[in-house]
């Protein structure tokens, strides 16, 4: 019986080692980190916040995304953002963002609020050019 406890606690310890040996290899930790667990606005090529993404700190505005391109591992990574963006996540807690068509925040723009994430409504969906931090 002795015997038969102690296989048994060194087999969950292994389990655990592995586990946290694992954790870091793990794609969905870099997003985790860069957006859900930050303040930033990350801006995905794919819907659903799938895909490779880019992301820019609270207060950092950009007038022209056609010179960014998504960074991060995954579908559309190095391609342009402007015009090429599908879904959004502001992870900031309290200021909104501004996203536009056109570049120098032109164009038709819309509001995405603080905490919340879309996917880009029809006229912004591979349309987005530039966005900017709400005060
Ligand atoms: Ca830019």
């Amino acid at each position: 019986m002795r015997v038969g406890a102690g296989k048994k606690l060194v087999a969950v310890l292994a389990l655990g080692l592995a586990m946290v040996v694992a954790t870091p290899a793990q794609p969905a930790s870099a997003a985790a980190y860069n957006c859900f667990l930050s303040q930033n606005l990350c801006l995905f090529w794919g819907t659903f916040n799938q895909g490779s993404y880019v992301y820019f700190a609270p207060g950092v505005n950009d007038a022209n995304l056609n010179d960014n391109t998504f960074t991060q591992s995954g579908s559309g990574q190095g391609q342009a953002v402007g015009n090429n963006t599908r879904s959004a996540s502001n992870y900031n807690s309290s200021h909104a963002v501004v996203l536009c068509t056109g570049v120098n925040y032109s164009g038709i723009c819309r509001i995405l609020a603080a905490s919340d994430d879309w996917n880009l409504p029809s006229d912004l969906a591979r349309n987005v050019e530039s966005f900017y931090w709400v005060a």
